[in-house]
């Protein structure tokens, strides 16, 4: 009776809730392990037109409310992701996917999109514009000019579906520029949000990460608040055809709830599924069917974007 069936664009999803890029979506091994889950997709790690070894190790450390991760984008290259979302695509009953990808120059994004655009892959493409952990390359999205100049040269010959990877805003300005931008633009989807950028974990009197003296991107229990902001944000201001994807915060049902509530169609988890491993997606499902159950909604259009104000 209750389903938590999504759409993206003209793609269908059985479930709304996936994985966020970077966790479990490394290898072809670990993506597997979300297509058998209950997610209703996955996104593959954020790849680059050559493979990297990221950043020295620590750079990923649990917390009690959550992550800090400074990865520095380690990834296989574009080659690896992109054969292997196409060869799936091509299986009987197939999930729908996202392949996340970003160049380490505006040049290497745009090798890397025309790639992809004359490949025989038909699914969705997610475009980081919010790595927060490349030591000296500052995330694109906080600079409006380039990331104006880079969509409007990416949809100049790009034309498959698209969106973008978006890192929290924190000014109601800055969601009125960032939204005018990409209405400018024919986006299937944004995502909000990437981690919250450059944080610090201390033990003691040490970091707790090896790169950028300590500094890395935060998830996890703090930054819910912050992303359920930006989802509904972007939800009010932009076009209607732009889809929005929630991430951030999410390790409940009740959470993946909220996300929805505030206008994400699909949702995404991230800190909790690297605590909990891809049972996660089963949990948290059932635990949103319930919520829905009982307040009597039967689908996420029931209540999506449906979040009350006191008057
Ligand atoms: O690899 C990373 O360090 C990383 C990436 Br690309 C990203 O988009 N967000 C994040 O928290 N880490």
């Amino acid at each position: 009776m209750v389903s938590t069936s999504t759409r993206i664009g003209s793609f269908h999803f059985d479930n709304c809730l996936m994985n966020a890029a970077g966790v479990y979506c490394f290898s072809k091994e670990e993506l597997e392990a979300i297509d058998t889950s209950a997610a209703g997709s996955f996104v593959t790690k954020t790849a680059t037109l050559e493979a990297r070894q990221g950043n020295p190790e620590p750079r990923y450390v649990d917390t009690d409310l959550g992550s800090i991760n400074s990865m520095g984008l380690p990834n296989l290259g574009i080659d690896y992701y992109l054969d292997y979302v196409t060869q799936l695509q091509d299986t009987p009953n197939s999930k729908n996917h996202f392949l996340s990808l970003v160049g380490m120059s505006p040049e290497d994004t745009h090798t890397i999109l025309k790639k992809v655009q004359d490949s025989a892959y038909k699914g969705l493409v997610e475009l980081n514009l919010s790595c927060p952990n490349v030591p000296g390359k500052p995330q694109i999205a906080y600079d409006f000019e380039t990331t104006d100049q880079l969509l409007a040269e990416v949809f100049s010959y790009y034309k498959k579906p698209l969106g973008v990877k978006l890192p929290p805003y924190f000014d109601i300005v800055h969601f009125d520029q960032a939204a005018a931008i990409f209405n400018k633009y024919p986006l299937t989807f944004v995502n909000c949000i990437n981690s919250i950028g450059n944080g610090l974990v201390i033990s003691d009197e040490t970091v707790v990460i090896k790169p950028k003296d300590g500094f890395g991107g935060i998830g996890g229990d703090y930054v819910k608040p912050t992303a359920l902001a930006n989802v509904h944000a972007f939800y009010k201001r932009l076009n209607p055809t732009i889809a929005i994807i929630g991430t951030g915060g999410v390790r409940t049902g009740r959470d993946a709830f909220e996300h929805i509530l505030c206008g994400a169609s699909m949702v995404q988890i991230g800190t909790i599924l690297h605590q909990e491993g891809p049972e996660a997606f089963t949990r948290i499902t059932k635990e949103l069917q319930d919520i829905m159950s009982e307040k009597g909604y039967q689908s996420l259009e029931d209540f999506r974007g449906k979040l009350q104000y006191l008057s």
